[in-house]
């Protein structure tokens, strides 16, 4: 697969300069209370467990193991928070949802620090809503897509793993998503494909997230 080209003004130089600068790791949050203060521009990347959160964090700023990843979903059970010195821009990764082997009252903790966080976070610029790719938008994906759509805050889709499929599939799935966001008033209308394996989609994704400092 080459490099997508959904939106042939996207700024590719723009993206790398953007990170190209060394993420690290602030601070887990476990409460809104203990955010950082409002003061620059926030992305968060949101998704159900196992999605590939934090992978995709760690293609988009080229380190391997900056967000923690694993195998055992439910895992990320705080808001991460990534910032490099100088840039104007903060990373969040989200617990994910729909993690049913969790206990109850965990997961309606994590349920309301997310919504809590994805609709009342005064910077927050734009949420990444990861899909995996060999599935398409599940019934909880469309919840958070219909909560973030109520509280009019700017969200992209991003299919991830797009390594997993064979073009057909990745075609069906493709329409399917397009399908889904189509009428929806917060989305973007393109989505994204990754594959945070084989980086495919990390360029464009960069260039995206650059764009949002300049409008
Ligand atoms: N084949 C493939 N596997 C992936 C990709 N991204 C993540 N994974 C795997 O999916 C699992 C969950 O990834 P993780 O980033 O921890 O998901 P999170 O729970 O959403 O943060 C791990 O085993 C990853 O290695 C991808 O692009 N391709
Ligand atoms: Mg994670």
């Amino acid at each position: 697969m080459s490099e997508q080209t959904c939106d042939s003004t996207l700024d590719l130089e723009a993206g790398r300069l953007l990170f190209a600068r060394p993420f690290v790791f602030i601070k887990g949050c476990v409460r809104i209370a203990d955010l950082p203060s409002a003061d620059r521009m926030e992305i968060a990347f949101a998704g159900r467990s196992n999605v590939g959160k934090s992978s995709l964090i760690n293609a988009l700023v080229g380190m391997t193991s900056l967000a923690r990843t694993s195998n055992t979903p439910g895992r990320t059970q705080e808001l991460n928070i990534f910032e490099a010195a100088d840039a104007p821009l903060r990373i969040v990764d989200m617990p994910g949802y729909g993690f049913a082997q969790a206990p109850k009252e965990k997961v309606a903790q994590w349920t309301k620090l997310i919504h809590s966080y994805l609709t009342g976070r005064p910077n927050l610029r734009r949420v990444y809503v990861l899909v995996d790719g060999r599935h398409g938008p599940k019934a909880n994906d469309l919840t958070v897509m219909n909560e973030l759509d109520k509280a009019a805050v700017s969200y992209q889709v991003v299919l991830t793993k797009a390594d997993k499929l064979l073009g057909r599939d990745l075609d069906k799935i493709v329409a399917a998503t397009k399908a889904a966001i189509a009428k929806r008033p917060a989305a973007h209308p393109e989505l994204i494909i990754t594959s945070s394996q084989t980086k495919f989609g990390m360029e464009t994704l960069r260039a995206e997230i650059a764009e949002l400092l300049t409008s």
